[in-house]
């Protein structure tokens, strides 16, 4: 892969966050996508949202598959674990590394041809395992790398660069992790930067299975009149249906509000979720709500952003499976090797 290193220099007055990191010490490589590619807003707001927690890089592990999408970690966090893996396999190499390892924290990103296309399985089992990841979808409607073919999320009736009608339906990955029993499911958009950044910190510090679709126009092949992937379609059919800020365990609540127009939600790190409300009837905790409230505004055509459902309480796989707390390479000889007495039990049982 071609790319260019970024220079180390930066200014010294440059603002440090609780680590003495700035926010170059969250960047990556240069990015080499087209100048203008939603999905290089995506990973500013991946290394705001970093810097903002306060993640030591060393403590993430940042995986993805194959496309312009699954290009983006080598531009952020350089200092991180990462892997790509192969088209649309990225949700069981990160399965296999959590379960390894369940001390690093685990974000992993795809495209939605990677995703929703060759790689719709992987997806779904990590999804309906809870996986504790915060998996980051950049949608585009468009397999970008390989020049713009529709891909599965492309809308029935959408029309690419040269006129060609799409005749399938489009998959809603949204209404699917959710389905699939997906714990913290959100969508974005990457021209809005205020919504994405608090939505990313959310997600990386959910336990479970946390996914947002990132509407991210490809602006070479799929943001023409026509498309419902474009920047002024998006802009125009967006309809948020709350604002979020997170707040660390260690930061005290100082904003000021009316009671009753903020929801608090605790994750289990101890970080505090601030809802505020756009559309009224919502509730983020309600699952058959965001469900229906997701179909009835997918008829009416609006794309539904924000956080759209979230269970504070959710367990993840290591919870399912009953995996001992450590990270198997830090367990020792005497632990991962059965005395003759338990031997013997599990040969009994098997008798
Ligand atoms: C097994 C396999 N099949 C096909 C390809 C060709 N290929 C590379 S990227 C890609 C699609 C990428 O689309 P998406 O995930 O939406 O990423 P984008 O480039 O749009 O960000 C395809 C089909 C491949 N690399 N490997
Ligand atoms: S082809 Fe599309 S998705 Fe790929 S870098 Fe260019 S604008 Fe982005
Ligand atoms: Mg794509």
């Amino acid at each position: 892969m071609t790319y260019i290193a970024k220079p180390e220099f930066h200014h010294p007055s440059l603002r440090t966050n609780a680590l003495g990191f700035t926010r170059r010490d969250y960047e990556g490589k240069v990015s080499t996508l087209c100048a203008g590619c939603g999905h290089d807003s995506i990973s500013a707001a991946v290394v705001q949202a970093c810097f903002e927690i306060d993640l030591e890089p060393h403590r993430l592990a940042k995986l993805s598959g194959i496309g312009c999408s699954s290009k983006t970690p080598d531009y952020f966090l350089g200092a991180s674990h990462g892997f790509n893996t192969v088209h649309g396999r990225m949700p069981s190499v990160l399965t296999g590394a959590n379960l390894a390892n369940r001390d690093l924290i685990y974000l992993g990103v795809s495209g939605d041809g990677d995703s929703a296309s060759i790689g719709l399985g992987q997806f779904a089992h990590a999804m309906r395992r809870g996986v504790n990841m915060a998996y980051i979808v950049e949608n585009n409607g468009v397999y970008g790398l390989t020049k713009g073919q529709f891909s599965a999320t492309a809308d029935k009736g959408s029309k690419s660069k040269k006129g060609v009608v799409n005749s399938d339906s489009g998959i809603d990955l949204v209404a699917l992790a959710l389905q699939l029993g997906a714990t913290f499911v959100a969508r974005s958009f990457s021209g809005d930067k205020d919504q994405l950044v608090p939505l990313i910190k959310a997600a990386l510090t959910h336990k479970g299975a946390a996914f947002i679709d990132v509407l991210s126009p490809c602006i070479a092949f799929n943001n023409h009149k026509g498309s419902t992937k474009s920047f002024d379609w998006v802009r125009e059919h967006n309809e948020a249906v709350n604002k979020l800020d997170v707040l660390m365990a260690r930061m005290a609540i100082k904003a000021s509000y009316e009671p009753g127009s903020l929801t608090e939600v605790t994750q289990h790190d101890g970080s505090t979720l601030l809802l505020r409300k756009i559309a009224e009837d919502y509730d983020p905790t309600d699952h058959v709500g965001a469900i229906n409230y997701l179909q009835q505004a997918h008829a009416a055509g609006e794309i539904v952003t924000g956080l759209l459902y979230v269970d504070p309480e959710a367990e993840d796989l290591h919870d399912a499976l009953g995996t001992v707390k450590k990270p198997l390479n830090a367990l020792s000889d005497a632990e991962l090797v059965p005395s003759a007495a338990a031997l013997d039990k599990v040969n009994a049982a098997l008798r």
